[in-house]
């Protein structure tokens, strides 16, 4: 190596010597600036992916203003809250847990579960009981403001008849709410760290007065979430069951895969879903989606966002700051796929 070379080694940042990208993070909803910051903190500093999707879920789970997510979240059909939720960084790590009950952080406990044991999914009371093994505090989840929407809603004061005994998750037009943290959805972020890393997380307390039970999407891999190093990584918030019935996030990933743009592949799930289920006017699915990272000869593709109804807010930290966003397409009323 020549004089010059060794310089340019020496005073050239890394990123541009090995093209490194700049860090970013990318949220579901309008209250991802509460992931995105400690999480954008986390990667400024050269901390990893996982690092700061686990710091922004944990922000969302422990801020109990958010009715959807951890601490405040609503409660299910008898107004005990469950939580549920996953990280990921490859199909060989990953950790996820459901029906939690007596813990506010299902992603840090969801780590624990890919780290400390040989499995990747604890649900309910065994759920419960590792995370009391490993340290994690018992937090009272069921705030006053989600027991009184409970207790209006055991009280029959909606319109039950009309779906079937059961109130549909209200996360179709969150524009329509009154402020930035009433919103009602999934918290699930995706980032990109200075080593060139991806990683994901998906939190939830899931539909809203649901059936004692009931899992949806969220902390399954492959629905509500999904991450491979090697083709990108995508997740969802709306309908679990919507999103459980076609591998929304595993096919958004294996789409880009084989070459799709992270739009187009998150376009194509959505508008699967639009052609194999019959969507009432309370149904909504969104997705988020981060091209595999920069690798020799390849530029980093981006990200995405889209849902199937308009409403869907997205919150992106890049270098330049952090924005909260309309998606970026929304797939009903578009020519379905031929
Ligand atoms: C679920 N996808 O449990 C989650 C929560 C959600 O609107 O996003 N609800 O189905």
């Amino acid at each position: 190596m020549n004089v010059c070379c060794v310089l340019f080694v020496v005073c050239c940042p890394r990123r541009a010597y090995e093209s490194v990208m700049p860090p970013v993070i990318l949220s579901t909803w309008s209250f991802g600036p509460v992931a995105n910051e400690p999480g954008m903190a986390i990667l400024r500093a050269g901390g990893s992916a996982l690092d700061a999707v686990v710091a922004g879920a944990t922000a969302v789970e422990n801020d109990p203003t958010i009715q959807s997510v951890g601490i405040g979240g609503l409660p299910d059909a008898d107004g005990h809250v469950s939580l549920d939720g996953c990280v990921m960084t490859d199909p060989d790590r990953c950790g996820s847990v459901a029906c939690l009950r007596r813990h506010a952080n299902p992603c840090a406990i969801a780590r624990r579960v890919m780290e400390k044991t040989i499995h990747v999914m604890l649900a309910g009371e065994g759920a419960d009981a590792f995370a009391e093994r490993e340290g994690f505090p018992r937090r009272e989840l069921l705030t006053p403001e989600a027991k009184a929407e409970w207790e209006k809603w055991a009280a029959g004061r909606v319109d039950r008849a009309k779906y079937q005994g059961w109130v549909p998750p209200q996360n179709v037009e969150e524009t329509a709410r009154s402020g930035p943290k009433a919103s009602h959805d999934t918290v699930s972020i995706l980032a990109l760290d200075q080593h060139n890393t991806l990683a994901g997380a998906c939190s939830t307390s899931g539909m809203a007065f649901k059936v004692p039970g009931r899992i949806g999407d969220s902390p399954i891999i492959g629905h509500g979430l999904y991450v491979d190093q090697r083709a990108g990584a995508a997740a969802a918030t709306g309908n679990g069951e919507l999103v459980i019935g076609v591998c929304g996030s595993f096919l958004a990933v294996e789409l880009m895969r084989g070459g799709a743009t992270p739009l187009d592949a998150i376009t194509e799930v959505l508008r699967r879903i639009c052609e194999r289920f019959t969507l009432g006017p309370d149904h909504q699915v969104a997705m988020i989606a981060m091209a595999a990272p920069p690798a020799k000869g390849r530029q980093w593709g981006g990200w995405a966002s889209a849902a199937i109804r308009s409403g869907f807010l997205h919150t992106i930290t890049d270098e330049a700051c952090t924005r909260v966003e309309d998606a970026q397409r929304v797939v009903e009323g578009t020519t379905p796929r031929q």
